[in-house]
């Protein structure tokens, strides 16, 4: 093993508040597609194009079909060892995934910055209700006769204040966090590993690749989270 993997999980040992930040990565090796990267396209679609809430006014139903996909791969997946590693850790799961599989893997304090795939919210009386079936209709509508959108946080749209203020007291009263899994390149969920650190919590990254924290981070470690995140936390 390693040096600095042996420090990193001696860091985790003895910490008394471990968060973790998670993005896309996460759930890949469970088989859910990345944002970012040529996985990252649907049909001819940018996610960076749909996830806005332009895209779902201008044409509510490529959206809804796009949200349908995602749902449909995600109910027939599970969670890989990373989630169940987490999941056996106390520890406070911060989360830009809409998938739900944090929550399925067994982690009871999830903060979902960016929503989830299985709520829906009327736009006309904004209800919120949860559906969990993975064959949605394609245009949902609310008992009031509006039209449901998925109950994620889209581009230019502010993220839930109480959401983002229980994710920020996570970020400053850990002593270690872990980014796992995400390019680190949309906030304000990026903007929570250099919070955590301004408090004086010791930063580890797990990620395929280098991102825009790695130069800034304590440890950083190069390989899939499947593999890293049950080395670093299993006992
Ligand atoms: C807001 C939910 C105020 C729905 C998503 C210019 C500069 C700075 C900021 C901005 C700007 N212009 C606009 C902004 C703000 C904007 C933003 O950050 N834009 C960026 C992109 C420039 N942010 C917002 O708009 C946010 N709101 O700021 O409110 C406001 C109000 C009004 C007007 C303006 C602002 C709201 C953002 C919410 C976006 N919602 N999705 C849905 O899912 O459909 S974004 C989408 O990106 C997902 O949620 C995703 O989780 C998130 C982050 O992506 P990642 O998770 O990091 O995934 P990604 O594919 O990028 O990367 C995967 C990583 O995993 C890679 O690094 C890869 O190497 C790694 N990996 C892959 N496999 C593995 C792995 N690692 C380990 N193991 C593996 N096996
Ligand atoms: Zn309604």
């Amino acid at each position: 093993m390693p040096d600095s993997l042996k420090e990193a999980r001696q860091l985790l040992a003895e910490a008394r508040n471990i968060a973790i930040l998670s993005g896309a990565g996460v759930s890949a090796e469970s088989g859910v597609p990345t944002f970012r990267g040529a996985a990252g396209l649907w049909r001819k679609f940018r996610p960076e194009d749909l996830a806005t809430p332009e895209a779902f006014a201008h044409d509510p139903k490529t959206s809804w079909e796009w949200y349908s996909w995602r749902r449909g791969i995600v109910a027939g997946v599970q969670p890989n060892r990373g989630h169940f590693a987490l999941a056996k850790t106390e520890c406070t799961v911060i989360t830009q995934n809409v998938d739900g599989l944090h929550q399925r893997a067994g982690s009871k304090n999830v903060i979902e910055v960016h929503g989830s795939i299985w709520l829906l919210r009327c736009t006309q009386c904004r209800r919120e209700w949860e559906d969990l079936s993975p064959a949605i209709e394609l245009m949902p509508h609310c008992k009031c006769g509006g039209l449901a959108r998925p109950g994620v946080v889209w581009f230019g749209e502010s993220l839930d204040p109480n959401v983002w203020a229980a994710a920020e007291t996570a970020a400053r009263s850990c002593d270690v966090l872990i980014v796992a899994g995400t390019s680190a390149v949309v906030y304000p969920a990026a903007g929570l590993a250099p919070i955590a650190k301004a408090e004086g919590a010791k930063i580890i990254e797990v990620n395929l690749e280098t991102t825009s924290l790695s130069a800034s981070v304590d440890y950083s470690f190069t390989g899939p989270s499947g593999v890293i995140l049950p080395q670093l936390l299993d006992r």
